[in-house]
C-alpha cells in the first residue's frame, strides 16, 4: 500500500519557486501543509527536490538515527563557504566533526557555563543601562538590542573579545560582514551553482566579507597563542587551542578552530536573540503570563543581585522560554536524509540522500500533541511536570534544539543567558508594547525573528 508524496504542480525551469509568495516563507509552508497535508515535495530545477513534513508523527520518525541523519545540502552547503567544516556545517562522517565535538562537549558543560555567568551578566547589564536611559517614552528596538547583547555575549564568553555593540551606532566590521554574507549565502542557495557567474559583484563581495571574518578570527587565535601574560582564561578558544581528543589524541588545526569561531559567532547569537524577542512579544500579547513571570522574579530575586543559584529556582520563566521555542522556533526546521531508500509512515517512498525537512513551525503546533489550543501561548503546559509528561507520551514533540548527536551544543549556554536576561529585565523594568496594534512580522535569514518589534520600558526602582 504505497502512496506517492503529494506535489504541487510546478512550472518548467522554475519548478515550485512560485509557491513562495507570502511575506515570509513560514506562511507559505503553512499554506502548503493546509493544501497538501503533512507531507509534500517541492522541486527546484538545478537545485533538486526536498520533502517537507509537518506532523509530530513524521518528525518523530525522522529523529530515528538508525534510519536518518542530518543532511548538509542547500543553505548549509553554502554556509560552508564561511564556516567550512565547523560543527554546524560539517557532515557527521567528516573526521573534524567528531574531533571538534569530543573536544568541545566538555567546554560547553555545566561547570564551564557557570564560569561564564559573570561575563554574561556584564553584557546584559550594559543593555539594561541603555534601556534605563531610553526612559519610558522612547521605543526600544527589542530585536536589534537583543542581537547586540547576544553577539557581544558569545564573543566575550567564547574568546574574550568585546564587540562593544552598545557603545557604537555602527556595527563592528565583523558583524557587518557576517550579516551581509548570510544574506548572500541565502541568495546563493536559491540559485543553481552555474548561475553564480551572472552575479560577479555579489560573488566578489561575498568573498571579501568571508575573508574579513576569517581574518578577524585568525587574529584572535594567533593573539591567544602568542599571549605570554599568564592569562588563565578557560574559554572555548582555550579549549580549542589546547584541547586533545581523548579518542585519537589529536588536536584541532588552526583552520578548523577558525571555522568553529565563525560558527559560534553566527550560531551562538541569532537564535538566542530571536528567542528573547519572541518571548517578550508573546508575554506582552498575553499579559497574564507577563505578570506571572515578573511575580516569580520578584519572589525569587527580590532586588538582590542575580546568581546562578537563584536562576535554578525559576520554574515559570523556563516554561515561558520552552513555550516560546515551541511556537516560534528561531530555526523553524532542520533537514534530514535517509541512510537507505526508505518508506515514510510505512508508505511514502523516499530515496537515500534526498533532503527531508522536519518543519517544527508546523509539528510544534500539531493538535494531536498540543490539543486544539496548540496555537495559543500557554506556558503552563511547559512547566517541568507537564513538559516531562508530554515528552514521554509524544517523543520528539519539542525539538527547537535539533536532534540526537547533531543537536545544539550551545543549549546550556543559551539557556543560562536567556534566563539571566529575562530575570534581569523583569526585575528592573515594567514593559509595555510600543504599538498595541503591532502584529508579528517575521524577518528571515538563516534563522527567523520578529521584525519591527518595539517595546517601552519604565525603570521600576529609579534605576539610572
Ligand atoms: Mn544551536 C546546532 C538551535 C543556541 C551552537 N542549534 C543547532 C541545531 C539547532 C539549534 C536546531 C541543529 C541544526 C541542524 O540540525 O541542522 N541553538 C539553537 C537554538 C538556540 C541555539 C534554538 C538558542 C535559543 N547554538 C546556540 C548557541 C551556540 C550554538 C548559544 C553557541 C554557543 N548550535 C550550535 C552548534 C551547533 C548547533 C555549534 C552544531 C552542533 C553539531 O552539529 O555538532
Amino acid at each position: 500500500k504505497r502512496a506517492s508524496i503529494p506535489e504541487p504542480s510546478g512550472l518548467p525551469f522554475i519548478g515550485n519557486v512560485r509557491e513562495f509568495k507570502s511575506e515570509d516563507s513560514l506562511q507559505d509552508f503553512d499554506r502548503l501543509h493546509n493544501t497538501y497535508g503533512e507531507i509534500f515535495r517541492l522541486r527546484f530545477p538545478g537545485l533538486g527536490s526536498c520533502v517537507f513534513v509537518g506532523s509530530h508523527k513524521l518528525v518523530n520518525e525522522l529523529c530515528d538515527e538508525m534510519r536518518f541523519k542530518k543532511s548538509v545540502q542547500a543553505e548549509l552547503t553554502q554556509a560552508r563557504l564561511a564556516a567550512g567544516d565547523g560543527l554546524f556545517t560539517a557532515r557527521t562522517e567528516e573526521v573534524n566533526w567528531g574531533l571538534a565535538h569530543r573536544i568541545l562537549v566538555p567546554a560547553f558543560g555545566p561547570m564551564a557555563i557557570k564560569e561564564m555567568f559573570d561575563e554574561m551578566y556584564d553584557v546584559a547589564t550594559q543593555m539594561a543601562l541603555k534601556w534605563a536611559r531610553y526612559g519610558p517614552s522612547n521605543p526600544i528596538p527589542a530585536s536589534e538590542d537583543f542581537t547586540r547583547m547576544t553577539l557581544d555575549t558569545i564573543a566575550l564568553c567564547s574568546m574574550g573579545y568585546r564587540f562593544n555593540s552598545f557603545y557604537k551606532e555602527e556595527v563592528h566590521p565583523f558583524v557587518h560582514s557576517m550579516t551581509e554574507s548570510l544574506v548572500e549565502i541565502g541568495n546563493r542557495s536559491r540559485r543553481p551553482e552555474w548561475a553564480n557567474i551572472f552575479f560577479p559583484l555579489s560573488e566578489r563581495k561575498l568573498d571579501k566579507d568571508i575573508k574579513l571574518m576569517r581574518r578577524v578570527s585568525d587574529e584572535l587565535v594567533q593573539a591567544r597563542k602568542a599571549d605570554q601574560s599568564g592569562n588563565k582564561r578557560r574559554d572555548l578558544l582555550t579549549a580549542m587551542i589546547v584541547g586533545v581528543d581523548p579518542k585519537t589524541g589529536q588536536k584541532l588545526s588552526d583552520e578548523n578552530i577558525i571555522n568553529n569561531l565563525v560558527t559560534f559567532l553566527v550560531a551562538g547569537h541569532e537564535t538566542t536573540s530571536g528567542t528573547l524577542s519572541f518571548a517578550f512579544y508573546s508575554m506582552l500579547k498575553n499579559p497574564h503570563t507577563y505578570k506571572k513571570a515578573q511575580e516569580e522574579v520578584d519572589a525569587i530575586m527580590g532586588r538582590d543581585a542575580i546568581t546562578v543559584d537563584k536562576l535554578s529556582k525559576l520554574k515559570y520563566i523556563p516554561a515561558v522560554l520552552r513555550e516560546t521555542l515551541r511556537q516560534c522556533s528561531p530555526i523553524p526546521g532542520i533537514t534530514f536524509e535517509a541512510l537507505e531508500d526508505s518508506l515514510l509512515d510505512g508508505k511514502y517512498p523516499v530515496k537515500k540522500g534526498e533532503p527531508i525537512a522536519a518543519m517544527f513551525s508546523r509539528s510544534h503546533l500539531d493538535p494531536a500533541v498540543f490539543g486544539e489550543n496548540a496555537r495559543e501561548f500557554e506556558p503552563e503546559r511547559m512547566l517541568d511536570e507537564n513538559f516531562e509528561r508530554l515528552q514521554k507520551e509524544f517523543p520528539n514533540c519539542w525539538k527547537p534544539f535539533g536532534n540526537g548527536m547533531r543537536a545544539c551544543i550551545g543549549r546550556p549556554f543559551a539557556w543560562q543567558e536567556m534566563l539571566l536576561t529575562m530575570a534581569l529585565l523583569l526585575q528592573n523594568f515594567d514593559f509595555k508594547e510600543h504599538d498595541p496594534a503591532y502584529k508579528l512580522k517575521i524577518a528571515e535569514s538563516l534563522t527567523v525573528k520578529p521584525k519591527d518589534f518595539f517595546m517601552r520600558a519604565s525603570p521600576r526602582h529609579g534605576m539610572t
